[in-house]
């Protein structure tokens, strides 16, 4: 597996599959979650209403509709509460959940915006060793690509510094 890290918008991204830090609402926020509604249109928010919202550490698909990406994977990663009310293993279920839906809808490549590192507040480098961890640790033949796409310079500086 090929793993990327790239400074960007997520909206921008040509990948199979992008994935949406949400809330378990699935209708839509700030942060990623608005730029990726904003960008797909209102069919997204339409499609994410059948779901009557998803649990955190879970995940769901939908289409891209105006996207360049073919899908949309919708997780609600864990609000940071200091790190003892199982942040990390819902963080980590945030990951292999969107990996394995990607794989089940055949996506070749995938990209992961910084989940829960924004609003959700979970510290930066931790979250991104979680991300990290779990997709070097990830079986299955597909994704065969990963991206990891960060916002800011500080995120890229945190995903380069681990890749190391
Ligand atoms: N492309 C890539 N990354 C982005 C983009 C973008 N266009 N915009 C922001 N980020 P956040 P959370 C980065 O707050 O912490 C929403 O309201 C951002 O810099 O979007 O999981 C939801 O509806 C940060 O590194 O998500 C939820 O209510 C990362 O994306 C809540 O926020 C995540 O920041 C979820 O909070």
């Amino acid at each position: 597996m090929k793993i990327q890290i790239v400074q960007d918008d997520i909206t921008r991204l040509r990948a199979d599959a992008i994935v949406n830090a949400a809330n378990s609402s699935l209708l839509g926020g700030g942060g990623v979650d608005g730029a990726i509604h904003r960008a797909a249109g209102p069919e997204l928010l339409e499609a994410c209403r059948k779901f009557n919202g998803c649990p955190t550490g879970e995940a769901r698909i939908t289409p891209g509709f105006r996207l360049a990406a073919r899908f949309v994977i919708h997780t609600p990663g864990p609000v940071w509460h200091g790190g003892t009310h199982g942040e990390a293993e819902l963080l980590e279920a945030c990951y292999r959940n969107s990996l394995r839906l990607a794989a089940a809808n055949g996506c070749r490549s995938i990209a992961f915006p910084a989940i829960s590192t924004g609003v959700y507040r979970y510290p930066k480098a931790e979250a991104a060793q979680i991300a990290l961890r779990t997709v070097r640790q990830w079986r299955e033949p597909l994704p065969e690509e990963v991206i990891f796409c960060c916002f800011s310079a500080a995120d890229l500086d945190v995903y380069q510094e681990l890749l190391k």
